[in-house]
């Protein structure tokens, strides 16, 4: 069966039957009337023919359920565009030619997990010697000189660090979103940097598992990257906005 991109809608057995899954819990004792309470809620989301399949006690009266229901709606996905991050990707070898060719000096980044952040997982991912999922980070890079200033780094510590570093680029790791912490922090490095006369001067990018291009783009970031993100994507982006900096091409 043809599909119709201008209206799609979730897919399970058959074309556009609309069935999801959906996984949540519930402050109440297991038992048929907490069945009852989960199958009430997935319709009142607009679900048709809700069904709780599975059921589980979490102990001191929380229940957690899988749901199957039918989705209603549907999506045009023609009219669909996300802003992506404008560069092509170049691997390790290229990256450090491009910058001994176009550049011609070592470009320096510095990276952190800021504010009260400790996750460092995702920025060692994208910083450390050994790297990670195949790619090596950018210490490993000759061409480019990285510092990973750790976790819970303040933005003002950022921002000193940048200014005596020289830093070209800092690369900002955010992983707890509760309360929108995240955004908060966020902005305020940018508000710190531009303050600071700063802010020209450097490429700041963010990433982390909730964080998008568009999100970082509206937080006055330069570029921003989600879950996945490996070291070259986010190294091809620097030297190739350094270039069009350099040559004050639009980006
Ligand atoms: C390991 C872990 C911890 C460890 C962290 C150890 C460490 N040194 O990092 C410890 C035990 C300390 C911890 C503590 C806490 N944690 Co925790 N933790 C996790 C866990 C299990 C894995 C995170 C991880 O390592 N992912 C692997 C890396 C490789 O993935 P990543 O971060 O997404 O990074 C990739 C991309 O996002 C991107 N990226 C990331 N950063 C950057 C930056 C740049 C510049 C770029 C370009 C790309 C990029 O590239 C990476 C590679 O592809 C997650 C749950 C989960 N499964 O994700 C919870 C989780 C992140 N933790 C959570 C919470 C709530 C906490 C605590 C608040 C718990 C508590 N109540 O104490 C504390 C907070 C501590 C603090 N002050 O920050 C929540 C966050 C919820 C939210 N939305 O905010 C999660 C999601 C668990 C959950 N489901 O509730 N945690």
């Amino acid at each position: 069966m043809a599909v119709d991109l201008r209206r799609i809608k979730p897919y399970g057995d058959t074309m556009d039957d609309g069935a999801v899954q959906l996984s949540f819990s519930l402050p109440v004792p297991c038992g048929e009337e907490a069945r009852e309470a989960a199958r009430q809620l997935v319709a009142q989301m607009g679900m048709e023919e809700p069904q709780v399949y599975h059921m589980a006690d979490l102990g001191e009266g929380y229940t957690w359920f899988i749901v199957y229901g039918k989705c209603i709606h549907q999506v045009d996905f023609t009219r669909i565009r996300v802003p992506k991050v404008k560069s092509d990707r170049m691997d390790f070898y290229q990256i450090n030619e491009w910058i001994r060719e176009r550049i011609g000096r070592k470009v320096v980044v510095i990276g952190a997990c800021t504010g009260t952040d400790a996750h460092t997982v995702g920025i060692d991912a994208i910083m450390n010697m050994k790297g990670y999922d195949g790619e090596y980070g950018l210490e490993r890079y000759p061409e480019i000189d990285a510092y990973n200033l750790g976790s819970q780094v303040p933005n003002e510590e950022m921002l000193v660090q940048a200014m005596e570093l020289n830093a070209d680029a800092i690369l900002v790791s955010q992983v707890v979103t509760q309360k929108g912490i995240h955004i908060a922090n966020l902005t305020q490095l940018v508000e710190l940097a531009e303050a600071e006369g700063l802010r020209e001067k450097l490429i700041l990018i963010c990433g982390g598992p909730r964080i998008n291009h568009e999100m970082a783009l509206e937080l006055g970031y330069d570029a921003g990257f989600g879950p996945g993100s490996l070291a070259p994507d986010v190294a091809s982006f620097i030297v190739q906005e350094l270039v069009r900096r350099q040559q004050g091409t639009d980006r």
